[in-house]
């Protein structure tokens, strides 16, 4: 599900693997800047062209059909992966924008976890402290007993309380020791993800039900049932319990990896992506079954449901770049001054909110 799949040699050299490596972005160092190596897309299924041409004549490509049901646009299926279901351009620049700005402040709230707090603990707010420039201090010094890696780990994992304060500026830290004082805008670039409803445990790959957390916003869970309906069971409704937010930036991907930790694989996961384009590899149920590539745009929705729920896939790449990203959309929609923190940070990020349905 994360970024923190082992890559074995053996699964270096799987289809996947391969796939992950084509698409993967590599910089070619001139003298003056990195520049990003040009990459062959010619492969890269486009949904967004697939509909325009659908709009305007009916066509389609082979392999791609339309589901029949009184969803209020089209969703595209893909043949050769049973449960696989694409809606382009499903979600408003409205809604894209609304969840943006809540991935970046509401979200990444305790008592619900951040990838930060295994270092951190609890942060509060960090989107405001990035923006008014504040600096993490470390507060705590670790008692003089603990010495092993394991004793420093425990009580460094151990989230109950912050063990870290922010000071208004870089002045107010002075004289510091400069190893044990972060940017929070440095933070907010290295959040990686939150977890949302019932809490992940990354190192178990299981959910914990026992870690505290805010119930999925009832606006979120309004619209994952929407969009989960064409891809549930006959007559049952879409329960949202747990919703995992992955951010990217530049040169950050998410490995390939199956979501099998949820018990009904009946029930899809309503994946959605804001931001900045990104290429997103479905593959089969090994990782030698060569992946098919496709490109997700901001208000892309995806679910995976049933035989898709047992086929690895994964984001090789995002485009962070005025021509690729394909965000002008976001940018006349976020002109206001306040909006300018949203514009700046997802002018070269990306954001995905999976939702599911956890029993
Ligand atoms: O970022 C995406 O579009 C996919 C996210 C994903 O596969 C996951 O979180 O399991």
């Amino acid at each position: 599900m994360y970024r923190s799949d082992v890559i074995s040699e053996e699964s270096e050299r799987t289809a996947f693997r391969k796939a992950e490596k084509k698409y993967k972005i590599y910089y070619d160092n001139t003298k003056k800047k990195k520049i990003a190596r040009p990459v062959d897309l010619s492969e890269v299924v486009d949904f967004k062209s697939i509909l325009e041409r659908y709009n305007c004549n009916g066509e389609l490509m082979g392999g791609v059909s339309v589901l029949k049901c009184d969803f209020d646009r089209p969703i595209f299926c893909l043949e050769s992966r049973p449960g696989f279901y694409f809606i382009p351009g499903a979600l408003s620049v409205e809604e894209q924008c609304q969840w943006i700005r809540e991935s970046l402040t509401s979200f990444p709230q305790p008592p619900d976890r951040t990838n930060h707090n295994a270092i951190y603990g609890p942060i509060e707010n960090l989107f405001v402290l990035a923006k008014e420039g504040k600096v993490l201090v470390l507060e705590e010094r670790l008692p003089d007993n603990v010495g092993s890696e394991s004793e420093i780990n425990a009580i460094q994992s151990d989230t109950s309380a912050p063990k870290w304060k922010f000071v208004d500026e870089l002045g107010e830290s002075h004289g510091r020791d400069v190893s044990k004082l972060v940017l929070a805008s440095v933070l907010l670039r290295k959040l990686r993800w939150s977890t949302l409803g019932l809490q992940f445990d990354w190192s178990k790959r299981s959910y914990n039900v026992s870690l505290p957390h805010k119930k999925i916003p009832d606006a979120l869970c309004q619209l994952a049932k929407r969009m989960a309906a064409p891809a549930m069971p006959y007559g049952e409704e879409f329960q949202p319990e747990a919703a995992i937010v992955n951010y990217f930036g530049l040169g950050d991907m998410l490995g390939g990896h199956l979501d099998d930790m949820e018990k009904d694989w009946s029930k899809p996961i309503v994946s959605m992506s804001l931001g900045c384009k990104a290429i997103f590899l479905l593959g089969g149920k090994s990782r030698e079954h060569p992946p098919v590539a496709m490109f997700l745009r901001s208000g892309d929705v995806v679910l995976m449901a049933g035989e898709a729920r047992e086929c690895f896939h994964g984001v090789p790449r995002i485009f962070t770049d005025a021509e690729n990203a394909e965000i002008s959309q976001l940018e006349s929609r976020f002109a206001g001054e306040d909006d300018l923190p949203y514009l700046n940070y997802i002018r070269t990020s990306r954001i995905n909110i999976n939702i599911r349905q956890v029993f």
